[in-house]
């Protein structure tokens, strides 16, 4: 047995040299395509030969397929993900999702790129965009009935673990009934900010008035989520609003060290500089003390910087925390410009979507 650590064939075509490879048809589209491309180069080079079959749509497959996705999606295989994870690859990466349709599309989307298939790790719940969605201001206002409502539609259509942006996770009091909540849902983290009374987005930066809390006190209200918990799954991760507040690095660094104490389960540190360079000066300080607790940006300002560069320095988790609400919002304004300025939908045809893919775009089966 040879094993292929890639979904590209051709360190292994070179290796063995086979008279013929056989393959499904199914690679002639989607994301496989290069994939079949390098074989037929590899067999070009020293005469090998293609032998395809059409591929079997075989009812038994689909009903695997379909049982495994179900098992997937269950709380309790899903929670687990983020740590199994964590303990497998560096970076891991999140996407917004605030939907099922945005949340389909975190799951789905698949590139292929040096002899690798890639695809997101899992959906961010950002308060941001499921605020956005719902038309309303980032400021804690979306209640957590409407916050689960929201993780439950991207639950029932996908399979990948979800972090929850738990703004400041509220009282403690209430605090803890969230933990147990989203562990029972299947959650796999929630990040909570150490922010008390109207909390506005961090990208505000210092422009809005902004409290932040005590070390004590939200190190006791971390303390009290960890004993909520139920699962050895579940994470509760400290987010520090210290550079946001233009507090310094010193504090930020106490803050990490105190509320890991409390038990928080990672550390989110943010900025709103495009240089990212506090970012990495607080990774290296925080790794020279803690080597282990995962740290987890969210690069919407300092979006220069590559996975590959956040994994060297000690990064363990990105979180592309906006793009889709904010890719989709002027698409769909530009379309009902265009509609409005034409008085008729031929103009924003182009802009859209064949009706065809739309009705074909989410499958009829459950
Ligand atoms: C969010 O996505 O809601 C966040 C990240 O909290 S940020 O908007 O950068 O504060
Ligand atoms: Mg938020």
């Amino acid at each position: 047995m040879i094993e292929q650590k890639q979904l590209d064939y051709t360190d292994v075509l070179r290796q063995l040299k086979p008279d013929y490879v056989v393959h499904g048809d199914d690679w002639r589209t989607g994301f496989q395509v290069p994939v079949r491309e390098a074989v037929l180069r590899e067999l070009a080079v020293y005469g090998g030969k293609l032998v395809e079959f059409p591929y079997s749509k075989d009812e038994k497959y689909d009903e695997l397929d379909r049982r495994t996705r179900l098992q997937l999606a269950m709380p309790d295989h899903r929670r687990g993900r983020l740590r199994r994870l964590l303990a497998m690859k560096q970076p891991v990466t999140f996407l917004e999702a605030h939907s099922g349709i945005t949340g389909l599309i975190a799951e789905k989307t698949t590139i292929y790129q040096d002899g690798k298939a890639h695809q997101f790790d899992g959906m961010w719940v950002s308060s941001l965009c499921d605020s956005t969605a719902k038309g309303k201001p980032d400021i804690e206002l979306v209640d957590m009935s409407s916050r689960l409502r929201t993780i439950d539609d991207i639950m029932e259509v996908t399979t990948k673990p979800i972090i929850l942006d738990g703004d400041t996770g509220g009282l403690t009091e209430h605090f803890v009934y969230t933990v147990r909540t989203l562990e029972r849902m299947g959650v796999s983290a929630v990040i909570i900010e150490d922010k008390t009374g109207l909390k506005k987005n961090s990208l505000f930066g210092t422009e809005v008035e902004q409290t932040q809390d005590s070390i004590e006190n939200f190190s006791a209200k971390i303390a009290a989520g960890k004993r909520a918990q139920r699962t050895r799954d579940f994470m509760i991760i400290a987010r520090i609003e210290s550079l946001i507040l233009e507090r310094g690095m010193e504090d930020a660094l106490t803050r990490a060290f105190a509320f890991v104490a409390a038990g928080a389960d990672g550390i989110m540190i943010h900025s709103r500089k495009k240089d990212p360079a506090e970012i990495f000066e607080f990774a290296e300080k925080f790794r020279a003390v803690d080597k282990t607790t995962p740290i987890v940006v969210v690069p919407t300002s300092f979006n220069t910087v590559t996975e590959e560069e956040f994994a060297a320095r000690g990064i363990n988790i990105v979180i592309y925390a906006n793009q889709l609400t904010r890719s989709g919002f002027p698409a769909m304004q530009k379309a009902a410009t265009a509609i409005l300025e034409n008085h008729r939908a031929k103009e924003a045809d182009d802009m859209c979507m064949s009706i065809k893919e739309i009705l074909t775009l989410i499958p009829d089966e459950v």
